[in-house]
């Protein structure tokens, strides 16, 4: 019903709606609309990603889709954007997995602390058989994914100490994602999590609601999070992917050539993205440092005592995701390394 409303609703002619004769350019009436607003600002490979899949859209489809971009949250947080996409009032949106676990509880395996060793690894779990298999669980929820774009590995800042081992984390008010995976880990490392939208993260630490959070290097450092917080360090307790989700509605509205255009310029505009990321990196680091955060090393034994902390939290959550693909995550992984 949803697919036939939207067919309809867009004003737009029978032929444009499936019709596979149809070239990506052809089709009745105005140009159709994307709607793409993300939570990062215009600064972060996110954005530029997100310019990039406009780019080829707009080329290959000879200007018959438009793509307008909204970035640092202005047409939302992940939950309510990812929302607007199932109410087809948004069209595209790039979240975390980990709120979107909300929406398909089976993509907080990838909240599973110290799940990938390296990006490559966690590229060719996300690209391959069980990453995209995932992605297809999004249907349900009148979503499509159309590609993994990359977060990163998520470190600590806080605005109280120097965290180095797990005996630091005790007591500290460290701001999480919206999703229970990541709020149970950070109590078995003793500190008292608290869940929020990103867009209210900011002023959170400002206020000091909230002592510290944890983010990619890049986030950290582009949403000038130094401003508000002293002690950063390299924790990269859990690798995020982002998730380049498309309302159905929409999607089912496009002609099989443009359906292929943006999943193809989806997963172009992504590998872009990744590269993006992966290459400022270590310069945020210095950055932040130059900054005037003070950075501490996580030795490999503090590591592993995280590890051991969290090892409960990891079982338990086994059985809420679904140990089948637990287990098929954990298999690509060993063949992918
Ligand atoms: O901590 C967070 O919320 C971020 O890692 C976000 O998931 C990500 O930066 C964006 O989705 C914010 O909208």
């Amino acid at each position: 019903l949803i697919t036939v409303l939207a067919a309809c609703g867009n004003g737009e002619s029978d032929s444009s709606n499936g019709d596979s004769s149809e070239s990506a350019s052809e089709g009745s009436g105005d140009a159709k609309v994307i709607k793409a607003g993300i939570g990062l600002n215009d600064d972060h490979p996110q954005y530029k990603g997100l310019l990039k899949f406009k780019e080829i859209v707009e080329k290959e489809t000879d200007g018959a889709i438009k793509v307008e971009t909204y970035h640092s949250g202005q047409l939302g947080d992940d939950r309510s954007m990812t929302e607007a996409l199932q109410l087809g009032t948004q069209e595209v949106t790039i979240p975390s997995t980990a709120p979107l676990a909300n929406f398909v509880p089976e993509f907080s395996v990838f909240d599973i602390p110290f799940l990938f060793p390296n990006e490559e690894v966690a590229d060719k779990v996300l690209d391959g058989e069980v990453g995209q298999e995932l992605l297809g669980k999004l249907e349900e929820q009148n979503l499509v994914g159309l590609a993994y774009w990359e977060n990163g590995f998520r470190d600590l800042t806080n605005s109280e100490r120097a965290v180095a081992s797990v005996e630091d984390f005790e007591g500290l008010k460290i701001r999480t994602m919206e999703n229970d995976l990541h709020l149970d880990a950070f109590k078995a490392l003793g500190a008292n999590p608290t869940p929020m939208a990103f867009t209210e993260l900011f002023t959170a630490m400002q206020q000091g609601t909230v002592d510290g959070q944890e983010n990619p290097y890049a986030t950290i450092y582009l949403q000038k999070f130094y401003e508000v917080q002293k002690h950063v360090s390299n924790t990269h307790h859990i690798y995020s992917p982002f998730v380049f989700l498309m309302s159905k509605s929409f999607y089912d509205g496009l002609s099989e050539d443009q359906q292929k255009i943006v999943k193809d310029a989806a997963v172009e505009a992504g590998k872009y993205e990744r590269k993006l990321n992966r290459e400022a990196n270590e310069k945020y680091l210095e950055q932040l440092q130059e900054e005037g955060m003070e950075y501490t090393e996580i030795t490999d034994e503090a590591r592993q005592e995280m590890k051991d902390a969290v090892a409960p939290v990891i079982e338990e959550y086994k059985s809420k995701i679904g140990e089948e693909t637990v287990d098929k995550v954990y298999k690509a992984i060993e063949e992918a390394k």
